[in-house]
């Protein structure tokens, strides 16, 4: 423990620090403080997510030609909390062998890393759950992980739409035991929802 706790405000205020990438299961960094991962499919948002998260344009890179996030990305704010950004699961526009290797360290480390508190699961809030979706879903069941579905890239959203994408949402959570009950709504690129999520987060730090 640090002291005092700090909220979700001025914990994504604090300095945050590339800490290591990894690209196999032996190369992951030694456990640490409490760790956050941001997982979806490929193109889904997760990269812009963490740098709107931490108001650091170029911290997780980000890309238009799904696949970019080819390791396992671990971001920290000293004594307190890791971020980390990991490679999209599902179709990637890379080779073949190396998407086998990502999805297999991908779900190693979701079903056996000891301090990860949350999983924030990115579903792009236009396409809404796809199966690979719900091979996560029963992934985090099995290992009692908690998750957050987190609807991205809103500012696409036609007026009016969100609340039945919510609404899904919600439905679909319910039969998910590892789920918290409702799903967060972001755009990284307008800023919404951006408060409600450091404020959840900021309660796994240390
Ligand atoms: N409209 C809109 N586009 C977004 C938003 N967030 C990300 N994008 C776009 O979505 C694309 C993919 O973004 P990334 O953050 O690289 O996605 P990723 O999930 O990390 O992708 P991989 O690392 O390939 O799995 C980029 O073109 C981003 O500009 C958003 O809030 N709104
Ligand atoms: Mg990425």
């Amino acid at each position: 423990m640090n002291g005092t706790r700090l909220s979700g405000e001025q914990l994504f205020r604090q300095p945050c620090e590339f800490l290591a990438g990894a690209s196999s299961v032996e190369s992951l960094p030694p456990p640490g403080l409490p760790e956050v991962a941001f997982a979806g499919r490929s193109n889904v948002g997760k990269s812009s997510l963490v740098n709107a998260l931490t108001k650091r344009k170029s911290l997780a890179r980000v890309s238009h030609t799904p696949g970019r996030t080819q390791e396992v990305n671990f971001f920290e704010f000293a004594d307190r909390l890791r971020l980390v950004d990991l490679p999209g699961y599902g179709f990637a526009k890379v080779e073949r062998s190396k998407v086998g290797g990502w999805q297999r360290l991908i779900k190693d480390y979701l079903r056996g890393r000891v301090p990860l508190r949350r999983v924030c699961v990115l579903i792009d809030s236009r396409h809404g759950v796809k199966e690979v979706d719900r091979e996560i879903f029963a992934l985090l069941n099995q290992s009692a992980v908690p998750f957050q579905v987190v609807l991205t890239k809103i500012d696409e959203l036609k007026a009016g739409e969100l609340e039945a994408r919510i609404a899904d949402m919600v439905a679909v959570l319910k039969k998910n035991p590892a789920a918290l009950p409702t799903p967060l709504a972001v755009s990284s690129h307008r800023g919404d929802g951006m408060d409600a999520l450091r404020e959840a987060l900021a309660e796994l730090a240390v």
